[in-house]
């Protein structure tokens, strides 16, 4: 498949919402032992589960290493494809490609340059030279072609999409000293337009309390449809949670999207606060290079990591008060899809969630003039 130097949104290319019809979801199979907890045993319960769940929907690809390919095959349901794939961990969202698509029925891979979440200023884990290829195997399974930005460090969970021209970042990620550095934040709007088919950013001041990613917006706030978002919120003003939530509440309350639509939020309560037990820390193994687990440490938890699909709705829960609650909110803002509610704390140690460990493959489809 051809490398485009062009420009997506120039050649007639968007970013659908999540929320818009797929053709299929991309997962990466958990393994590495200084990330995941007993060398990822429990994890992957949870990524079978997952798969299996969303493939009860839509099509499921998981890419593994050729170590854990049988072990992959042998666990995840037969209706899941599995593929053998090199990765440097498990989080498609970020290093996957993001597809765009145009009103003629093509689609095209964007594949942004990944650098594990901040390079060698504060990224996660070194190297990640399998990670920064996933996106254009992705697009080789897909047979489209592919935008690749060697200029341009971003992940997919860093951005969120209504698929009418706008974007929602944080500046606590995209202006990150790890990520664009040299650029302006003009510059790194327009980079998004361009390459999401955008005309509007929204940025977003901060995103989850102690999210490793640097506060990746897919953690914090989601687009339910144009002109509806669901933010993460506490009412807890001891929380330092709180001033996040309520700051980006009060930017948002002020801001129009691409369209010019006031923005109807949606509240929804985080847990209680979650924090890495002696066991759980002790399960990971310590390599230089690659953040530690310590006991004690909170854990970014958020219902807004769920991912959206064909007739459903991924959710991650933590067996806290407040999981009846997002289910119950989740029902009524999306009444046409099910609530797939997977217990997800082993995802949750690993620094992500549902929506971290997943990425959609749009539908195309031909848009009458
Ligand atoms: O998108 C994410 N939340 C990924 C987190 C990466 C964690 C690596 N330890």
């Amino acid at each position: 498949m051809k490398r485009l130097n062009t420009i997506p949104k120039e050649d007639g290319f968007r970013m659908p919402g999540e929320f818009e019809e797929h053709s299929g979801t991309y997962i990466i199979w958990p393994e590495r032992p200084d990330n995941w907890r007993l060398g990822g045993k429990p994890a992957q319960k949870v990524f079978v589960e997952v798969a299996n769940t969303i493939g009860k929907y839509e099509k499921v690809t998981v890419c593994v290493s050729k170590e854990q390919f049988s072990n992959a095959r042998t666990e995840l349901a037969p209706y899941v494809k599995v593929v053998e794939m090199s990765n440097n961990d498990s989080w498609i969202r970020d290093c996957g490609a993001t597809f765009v698509v145009n009103d003629k029925g093509e689609m095209r891979g964007v594949d942004w340059k990944f650098n594990s979440w901040g390079g060698l200023v504060d990224g996660l884990y070194f190297p990640w030279d399998q990670d920064d290829k996933v996106a254009q195997k992705m697009c080789e399974l897909e047979q489209v072609d592919s935008y690749r930005l060697n200029d341009f460090v971003l992940e997919g969970g860093s951005i969120h999409v209504d698929g009418e021209g706008t974007v929602m970042v944080t500046e606590e990620c995209l202006l990150s000293k790890g990520r664009n550095p040299e650029m302006t934040k003009e510059e790194i709007e327009k980079k998004l337009c361009d390459y999401l088919g955008c005309e509007k950013v929204l940025w977003l001041k901060e995103g989850i309390y102690n999210d490793e990613t640097n506060g990746h917006v897919d953690n914090m706030c989601n687009f339910v449809k144009p002109g509806e978002v669901v933010l993460a919120w506490t009412d807890d003003p001891t929380d330092p949670q709180y001033q996040r939530s309520h700051d980006a509440y009060q930017y948002l309350s002020n801001e129009t999207d691409a369209k010019g639509r006031k923005l109807v939020i949606h509240k929804l309560l985080t847990p209680t606060p979650i924090l890495i037990t002696k066991e759980e820390s002790e399960g990971v193994d310590s390599v230089e290079g690659t953040l530690p687990r310590e006991e004690g440490d909170r854990l970014a938890a958020s219902y807004v990591n769920y991912y959206t699909g064909n007739g459903f709705i991924a959710l991650p829960v933590f067996g806290d008060p407040h999981d009846q609650l997002a289910i119950e909110t989740l029902q009524k803002l999306y009444p046409d899809r099910k609530i797939e509610p997977i217990y997800a704390r082993e995802i949750l140690l690993g620094g992500g969630n549902i929506h971290c460990i997943t990425q959609q493959v749009p539908k195309v489809k031909v848009v009458d003039e």
